[in-house]
């Protein structure tokens, strides 16, 4: 299994727009040195503890500061973006990553931010038809080929090359398509028969799911599988990723304290809790462990819900619900505030790089 970052980031909402930045950038420096393979950064316009709203800004900052680990915008919201602009960034980026990119796309989870730009009452389904229109115009726009289309939402084209009769290339378009002419594409799912990982089947792109529970958990990959099939793609679970809330130190004991007096505590008791109810993401949790709602506290979630504990009962975890899912190929893990304490943190995960991530494998088929 590979390991890799999700950097949401869950700040405490006293930090600084400058810390926040610094606190992204040092994830991303420590991962890379640290033997992770990937790290993902979100996108969100409105969210107090979710307070990144530009991740190309975090992703092109730490191309600068780090050697081997590959990035990715997880997600970049369609919706909220002129399609033909992101598609020139992206790009961009892509060329500037010289192959540690990829791009993650998603409809969003916030009306709010949805709201900011211009979108109101936004239902499911509207957003996912702007979605595959963006990605549309994105695609057309690198391959460079001359178009103009006015879509429902959007509008956009690319240029004829124009001959400037000095038999030269000093005024040909600049080329932003992306590195090395392809891009892998990752897509976000949450609901249970989640729309979103049904359309990573049928584009055969990467499916990235949080996880909700086992249960919920398998329908995506079924979802995605048949999808996938379907439209003559090869469903791979190696390209799997699935986010989590990880904790790894040398014992059990020491990894649940820190992790439920750290940063991971400390934002789901306050943030995450009332959040995953609201979205329906702690019944599957509890439908899983035969529990009630009523049993549900910061103790229990860490428990039952965060994979806490030594690299032994990680990698115990880790193998029980790959058995019972199928397994993934990337463990994302969701990153928190450890700024005022950021050893256990780092150290928490090279635990994960280089004592759990290579002792999981997807299991036999
Ligand atoms: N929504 C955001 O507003 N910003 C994000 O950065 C973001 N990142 C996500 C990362 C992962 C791994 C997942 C699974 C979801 C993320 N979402 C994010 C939510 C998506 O925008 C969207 O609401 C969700 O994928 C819809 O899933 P569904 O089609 O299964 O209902």
């Amino acid at each position: 299994m590979e390991s890799g970052l999700i950097h949401i980031p869950y700040m405490r909402p006293e930090r600084t727009s400058r810390e926040t930045f610094d606190w992204a950038l040092a994830n991303a420096r420590e991962a890379d040195k640290r033997g992770f393979d990937s790290m993902m950064v979100a996108e969100h316009a409105t969210q107090k503890w979710e307070c990144i709203p530009n991740p190309e800004l975090v992703i092109a900052a730490a191309a600068a500061q780090t050697e081997r680990i590959k990035f990715a915008p997880m997600a970049h919201l369609l919706p909220q973006h002129h399609p033909a602009g992101l598609a020139i960034q992206v790009g961009w980026l892509s060329q500037i990553l010289e192959g540690r990119y990829f791009l993650g796309v998603g409809a969003g989870a916030y009306p709010q931010s949805s709201y900011v730009h211009g979108i109101r009452d936004a239902d499911s389904q509207s957003l996912n038809e702007m979605v595959r229109e963006a990605l549309d115009i994105m695609e057309k726009v690198w391959k460079r080929e001359p178009f103009f289309m006015e879509g429902k939402y959007w509008s956009a084209g690319y240029p004829e090359e124009v001959e400037d009769g000095h038999d030269d290339d000093q005024h040909k378009l600049a080329d932003y398509s992306p590195y090395g002419g392809k891009l892998d594409i990752a897509v976000t799912g949450l609901s249970p028969n989640s729309p979103s990982i049904r359309f990573a089947g049928e584009r055969g792109f990467k499916p990235v799911s949080i996880y909700s529970g086992s249960s919920i958990l398998k329908t995506h990959w079924e979802t995605y599988e048949k999808a996938a099939l379907e439209n003559s793609h090869v469903p791979d679970r190696s390209r799997y990723h699935v986010s989590q809330t990880v904790f790894v130190a040398e014992t059990d004991k020491e990894a649940r304290k820190l992790a439920l007096e750290g940063g991971i505590g400390y934002c789901f008791e306050r943030y995450l809790m009332p959040i995953w109810e609201r979205f329906g993401m702690i019944e599957g949790f509890v439908k899983d462990a035969g529990a009630e709602m009523s049993d549900v506290n910061l103790e229990w979630m860490c428990d039952n819900v965060w994979i806490v504990g030594s690299p032994e009962t990680v990698v115990e975890k880790m193998n029980k619900l790959f058995e019972f899912t199928g397994g993934w190929g990337t463990l994302q893990v969701e990153s928190h505030d450890y700024i005022d304490n950021p050893t256990p943190w780092f150290e928490s995960l090279e635990l994960i790089a280089n004592e759990v991530a290579p002792k999981i494998a997807l299991p036999e088929k």
